[in-house]
Formats: C-alpha cells, structure tokens, sequence
C-alpha cells in the first residue's frame, strides 16, 4: 500500500481542532520562552522543549487514542500537550516536585511515564538516546500477540504503538534491531522520527550517511513515508492516515519528518556557541506559518489572539501554581520502595494461586 504526503489537504478538520492546535502550539512556545526568562529556576535540572517541532508532534499527540502506547522522548512536550497533559503537569516534573506524574520528581523534564484512564499508555523513558526503541517494539509485539489470542476488549479498534525518534537517535544499533524486528514480524508499529539535522552539536553531514527515510528502505517490510513536519496539515494528515490504516492492517510504519530545532539543545548548552543555521531555522517556524495558514482558511485575528492570550496566561498560572508545590519528602523514598516491595509480594501470592 501506498500512502503519500499530501499538502494540499486543507479541509476535513473542524475549526475546533484547529484551534486547539494552535492553541497548544503557543502553549508549547510560552513555555519555551517562560523556561528560558526563569532560568534562574528552571536550570537546576536539564531540560529541553520541542520548539521547532511542535507541528509534527501535536500532529501525533491529537490523535493518539485511550488504547495506544507512547514512547515519547525529551524533546516530545507537545506530544504530551496534545494528549491532554496540563502544562502544569509538566512543570512538576521540571522543578522536579512530590506530585510529578511520571515520576513524583525522580526524573528530568520530559521523561513520562502514565497510566491514566483515557490517555495512551507511556512506558518509563530512560535518558539515553534511541533506548526506547527495543522495549516499544516489544509493546507493539504484544499487542500483535494480544490481538492474535483474541486477549483485546472485543469490537475495540487496535491499538497501536507510537515510538518517537530523534534523527541522531536512528543511528545506533539498537534502532536497527528494533527495526529488523518489526519488519520481520509486522508489528504496528510507527517510528516517528523528528529530524532537525543536529546530534547536540554534531551536524547530520558530520554523522550520517543518510536520513531515516534513506535509511528504512533498507528494512523490507517497513513502509515509510518523509514529510515537512513544520507544516501541521501535512503532519495531521500524514499521521491520520498511517494510523487509521495500521490500525486496520497492522504493519510498521517510519515517518520521517523534517524540523528545524529553535531552542537550544537542552538548557546545559548554548545554541549560539556552535548553530551557524540558527537565522535559516527560524524562518522553517511552524507557528507564523500555521498561524498564517488559519487565518487563510477562515478562521478570524481576534480567534487566534484569543487562543494567543490563553496560552499565556495558562503558562504563567501553571508556572506559579507547580513553582509552590510540594517538594517530594524524604520518606518518599522509602514509601515507594515499600509500595513496589508489596506489590511484588502480592504478584506472587497470585502466581501461585494460579499454580495450584
Ligand atoms: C545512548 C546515548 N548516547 C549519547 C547520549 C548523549 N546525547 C544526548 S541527546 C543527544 C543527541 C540526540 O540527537 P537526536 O536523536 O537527533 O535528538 P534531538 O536532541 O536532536 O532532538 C546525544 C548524543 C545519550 N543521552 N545516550
Ligand atoms: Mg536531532
């Protein structure tokens, strides 16, 4: 089967979505710049945002769905906008406090994990780059063996697996074995790679042979597509369509989406120390471009300056509100240690049962 990118799409979305698109794209960037003005606070811990990226990633975090799984990496906080994460959320975790969802402030910004009724389910993520692939191709090989066994709520779609990539990330041997896998055995699987042709400091044309989509053409079996993953129609789109359709025919898919990285690599470095691209990548902005292509299809100024002062103001509210939160106390450690020690216990007692 073939699917291409299209860009001419333009219609088929409500202005709603479109809305909350956009919405969440000025959400993504308000945090980028309120990181970056409170740096005082926000350094403490490294963190890096996904400006630059947000078309691609929104793209993919509106339409995950209740039964899928994520594997979202550092650079993904649009994706968890988009599945329905308050800024707030995230912001636990970057001041690294007691209620951080993913983690109760154990771990950096951006590294979810979730099990949440209504939300897809994300494994823990570790920090090291390109590490998700094996174990998100053995969640989407579980969902193959689940769907096989008849194990899944009946008449319910498929879930499928999203594992997200940076360009840099695809060049080490553990993607290449998460990839043979999944083309041998037709996972449903979607590895979305975000290129923005850097590896820190370390340019694309210093690291690679050639791109992810170059790259999966080489892995028979795995249907790949390469797409501008600065125009948010496009993306919408292209992601609608590979994921209704692995849905109903279960295979993997690569999609190589091509960004440009407007923050800096993480808030350890400078950008302005070693990017010579940094005036070509702003003009490859998605938000003036999606803004622009709003107000062409219909949608008023005083909308989007709407949508513009909410994402502030929600920003900066989230910001105070998760910047007063509790601390994690010291006998949290303990008590989660406690918790996994009597779950484990509890396991098994019912393995056991299950035995006699
Ligand atoms: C296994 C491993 N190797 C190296 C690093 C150091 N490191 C952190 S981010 C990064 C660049 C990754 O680039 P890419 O995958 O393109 O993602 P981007 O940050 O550009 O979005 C590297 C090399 C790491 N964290 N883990
Ligand atoms: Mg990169």
């Amino acid at each position: 089967m073939s699917i291409t990118a299209s860009s001419t799409h333009r219609t088929g979305l409500s202005t709603d979505l479109l809305l909350k698109a956009y919405r969440l794209m000025c959400t993504a960037k308000e945090m980028t710049v309120l990181y970056e003005e409170k740096v005082q606070i926000t350094a403490k811990y490294v963190h890096a945002t996904s400006r630059g990226h947000e078309a691609i990633q929104l793209a993919v975090g509106l339409q995950l769905k209740a039964q899928d799984y994520l594997s979202a990496y550092y650079r993904d906080d649009s994706i968890l906008l988009g599945i329905g994460l308050r800024p707030y959320e995230l912001m636990l975790q970057l001041m690294a406090k007691r209620d951080d969802p993913f983690s109760g402030g154990r771990t950096y910004y951006c590294h979810p994990s979730l099990k949440r009724e209504g939300m897809p389910k994300i494994p823990h993520q570790s920090s090291a780059t390109g590490m998700q692939a094996i174990p998100t191709t053995g969640v989407a090989m579980g969902v193959q063996y689940m769907s096989k066994m008849g194990l899944l709520p009946e008449g319910e779609e498929l879930p499928i697996v999203i594992c997200s990539l940076g360009d840099a990330s695809v060049t080490e041997g553990e993607v290449a074995e998460a990839f043979q896998m999944a083309a041998l055995k037709q996972f449903p699987i979607i590895y979305v790679v975000q290129d923005n042709e850097w590896d820190i400091s370390a340019t694309a044309a210093e690291t690679r042979a050639m791109n992810a989509f170059e790259y999966a053409k080489g892995f028979k079996g795995l249907e790949a597509v390469s797409i501008d993953g600065t125009d948010f129609f496009t993306c919408y789109d292209t992601m609608n369509r590979i994921m209704s359709s692995v849905r109903k025919n279960p295979r993997p898919w690569l999609v190589h989406a091509t960004v440009p990285l407007l923050n800096h690599h993480t808030s350890g470095v400078r950008k302005e120390w070693y990017r010579h691209d940094l005036e070509q990548a702003a003009l490859r902005d998605p938000l003036p471009r999606f803004r622009a292509e709003l107000l062409e299809s219909g949608i008023s100024e005083n909308e989007l300056l709407e949508m513009e002062a909410l994402a502030y103001t929600t920003v900066r509210a989230d910001f105070e509100e998760a910047f007063k939160a509790e601390d994690p106390r010291p006998e949290d450690l303990l008590r989660t240690i406690l918790l996994l020690h009597l779950y484990y216990q509890k396991q098994e007692r019912e393995v056991r049962q299950e035995e006699k």
